[in-house]
């Protein structure tokens, strides 16, 4: 058992969600941090319990049921807050050219991945009594662009199943709040995007004098999760000063 109030969040070996574990550690929390990698996870519990935080590492792919019921099992106790955090971008090609295979990477870890995290973990965030769901998605969940479109349909299926589950939880103590990050530079998501191509990478972020930073969504989980539980933020937008819209990207030449 633990003391702490218990927050797991998914993807937590990188980015936002490695960001996020941080941060939820120095607010009080034990993180239970999990994502495939287990090696990342093991340094980044290294690094929080340094900090004086409470971290567990518990490897886990969220495409894969026998994992996430294995995850369900290894929390110990009651869950405050679950970050849906894991997903992420495959690809910028058009829809006439998009691999399906790519698609369906996209649709199972952003969208399926949140779906097998939250079934798992719905009986312990019950079990708290006044839980936070928090789903990580897009500006693109509900603004499309050109070549993202299997990221784009992933995301806005991940608002539908937020928008679905609040409407069925409504009556239980459990909020589930979305955060829809636009251009945030992290260290993976574009280069998991372009299969590893750091200049194709970079050039995402080309000219933006301040892109956000995975601690800027971080600071968001963190805000929306310690508000007064009749408190819920249904969904927040946050971007760069430097993108007024998705299209939209002041950049310095
Ligand atoms: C990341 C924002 O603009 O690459 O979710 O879709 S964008």
């Amino acid at each position: 058992m633990t003391d702490s109030p218990i927050a797991v969040v998914t993807g937590a070996s990188s980015g936002i969600g490695a960001a996020s574990a941080r941060r939820l550690a120095a607010d009080g929390f034990h993180v239970i941090a999990t994502a495939r990698r287990a090696e990342r996870l093991t340094a980044l519990v290294a690094e929080i319990e340094a900090a004086g935080g409470r971290a567990t590492a518990v490897a886990a792919d969220v495409t894969d049921d026998a994992s996430v019921r294995a995850l369900a099992e290894a929390v110990p106790g009651p869950v405050t807050l679950l970050v849906n955090n894991a997903g992420g971008a495959l690809g910028l090609d058009p829809v006439e050219s998009g691999a399906i295979a790519d698609w369906q990477r996209m649709y199972d870890t952003n969208v399926l991945g949140t779906l097998r995290v939250t079934q798992a973990l719905l009986p312990a965030l019950d079990a708290s009594g006044a839980a936070t769901i928090v789903v990580i998605g897009s500006t693109a969940a509900f603004t499309p662009y050109e070549g993202g479109g299997g990221y784009a349909a992933a995301k806005h299926a991940q608002t539908a199943l937020a928008g679905t589950l609040r409407l069925e939880l409504n009556g239980r103590p459990i909020r589930v709040i979305e955060i829809d990050p636009g251009m945030v530079r992290t260290e993976e998501f574009s280069l998991t995007r372009f299969d590893g191509d750091a200049a194709r990478a970079a050039a995402v972020y080309r000219g933006v004098a301040e892109p956000l930073v995975a601690e800027d969504i971080a600071d968001c989980v963190s805000w929306v999760a310690t508000r007064p539980h009749h408190v819920n933020v249904d969904r927040l937008v946050v971007r760069p000063l430097a993108q007024a819209a998705q299209h939209k990207v002041h950049r310095v030449e």
